[in-house]
């Protein structure tokens, strides 16, 4: 497959025939250009035509203020072409290393005990809006900025993979691919381990699991320190330790995982005073068994530092281990309230949830209804959801800010096991035959680089006949796919050169 995508050129663009609306754009560094051509190739391959555009291009190719707005106006005139359903900012961001800068955010919370001018806002990519009010080049200030401020578009769903180095790129392209084809069959796709080391948490964790579970089948672990199902004799035995911890995750064990626990740039903070930092995520072997993650520890998903890598960003970095979607928050976890002065109390003894805590609740609620809804678009169904809440208090204006999605937004958060279909193929001289045991929606692909184009959404697996056009060649190399929710993706790659 990769010998395909190096043969036809350093860009992958749109394939020119299509007419598809669920194209992907991978905005990335100069230098990281070349390294995504496979990633492209694969989403391509598998019915989401993939383009790659370089910061630079759209530097010089879009008016704007600065880069970041010029960045803002080329995914809104992608958004606007209707085409295009998935952005990856690829590359991180740091002072010192913007390879896709990001785009800082103002905020004075918690009664303006908490105040920074720099918070990582990837939303303002997507924002119809300048998020600069009073134009005075700060941006989301939100006693200024508020008429100003949109968090997501309709159209459009972003994510950035914050990778610095073409090894990072590469094995973050091997994750993604073994995730939508190679994913366990078993009950590891039903696993959310829910988590928590903090006890005055333990009640808002609950409420927030049972919301989840009324949208979801799977099994929700809970893990409340000592009232635990994996405990062994007796409550609080088995403890939420590093190697307790790895073990889990190594035992391939759960396919989701949300920690509610302290933490800071590099560093889980577990029970017991355990860590969990980048020498432990080397210690994982989850190969083929990659986990989607929120975690509420303050600046874990700090990417934008010059401090690097975060926790988050290791785990997601990790070859053949680790993570694929991680949702943490850029600075402090902060616990908004409406009215902190009542709510917070009831976040003790009722359980009433915070911002950042309803935002992955309605993340994992979202996402893990259906296996058509991608992972990008139930982060922005959440966004969506908490917006009016931000437009009438600053706090939730943070959370939207602060939080930003890490990792592949067109994956889906595989919430059932997928099945593996069967795909055969006969070409004849004009036209291809398929069948395939298939027997729900799924989308065939087929493509010939720089001639071919087409996807064709089935209903079961029926014999399919494709007519092919004169240009389409069948001695020149051309991929089939079948792909769709809840199953993983099969592609044959057809290179008649190469069998000669
Ligand atoms: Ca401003
Ligand atoms: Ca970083």
């Amino acid at each position: 497959m990769l010998s395909i995508a190096s043969s036809y050129g350093s860009e992958i663009s749109f394939p020119e025939t299509t007419g598809s609306d669920n194209g992907i754009l991978i905005i990335t560094a100069e230098k990281l250009k070349d390294a995504w051509l496979p990633f492209a190739h694969w989403k391509t391959s598998t019915g989401r035509p993939t383009k790659i555009i370089t910061v630079r291009a759209i530097e010089q190719a879009y008016k704007g203020r600065d880069i970041q707005d010029k960045i803002r106006h080329c995914v809104l005139s992608h958004a606007d072409s209707g085409k295009t359903q998935w952005v990856i900012l690829g590359g991180d961001s740091s002072p010192h290393l913007p390879l896709v800068p990001d785009r800082d955010s103002k905020h004075s919370v918690f009664g303006g005990r908490i105040n920074y001018n720099d918070i990582p806002s990837d939303s303002y990519y997507v924002s119809s809006k300048s998020w600069d009010t009073n134009q005075d080049g700060v941006y989301g200030e939100w006693t200024k900025d508020r008429d100003s401020l949109a968090y997501t578009h309709d159209n459009i769903f972003i994510g950035r993979i914050p990778v610095r180095v073409t090894e990072d790129v590469e094995a973050y392209t091997q994750k993604i691919i073994s995730y939508e084809s190679n994913y366990p069959s078993d009950h590891f796709a039903d696993t959310l381990l829910y988590t928590g080391t903090v006890e005055a948490s333990f009640p808002k964790l609950r409420t927030s699991w049972n919301e989840i579970s009324t949208h979801w089948e799977g099994k929700g672990l809970h893990y409340f320190s000592n009232a635990t199902p994996w405990d062994k004799e007796k409550p609080g035995d088995y403890a939420l330790s590093t190697p307790n911890l790895i073990y889990k995750l190594n035992s391939k064990s759960y396919s989701k995982l949300h920690i509610h626990g302290h933490g800071f740039l590099p560093v889980w903070q577990l029970e017991g005073k355990h860590s969990f930092t980048a020498k432990n995520v080397r210690e994982m072997t989850n190969k083929d068994a990659y986990l989607c993650l929120t975690t509420v520890s303050c600046f874990t998903g700090e990417f934008d530092s010059d401090l690097d890598p975060s926790i988050t960003e290791s785990m997601l970095r990790q070859p053949e281990a680790g993570a694929v979607i991680a949702i943490t928050p850029s600075r402090e976890g902060l616990p908004i309230f409406h009215d902190p002065a009542n709510d917070l109390k009831k976040m003790v003894t009722e359980g009433k949830m915070d911002g950042t805590t309803s935002l992955m609740t309605s993340f994992w609620k979202n996402g893990l209804s259906s296996s058509a809804i991608s992972a990008g678009e139930a982060f922005h169904l959440a966004k969506k959801e908490m917006t009016p809440d931000a437009l009438i208090h600053s706090g939730y204006h943070w959370c939207l800010s602060e939080l930003n999605f890490l990792g592949d937004p067109s994956i889906d958060l595989r919430p059932t096991p997928p099945h593996t279909p069967s795909l055969n193929i006969e070409a004849k001289e004009n036209s291809l035959t398929l069948s395939s045991d298939i027997q729900q929606t799924a989308t065939i692909t087929i493509w010939q680089p720089g001639a071919f184009y087409q996807t064709k959404e089935i209903n079961s697996g029926k014999e399919l006949s494709f007519q092919l056009p004169e240009n389409f060649k069948l001695n020149s190399p051309y991929s089939v796919s079948i792909t769709g929710p809840n199953i993983n993706a099969i592609v044959k790659n057809y290179s008649p050169a190469k069998n000669k």
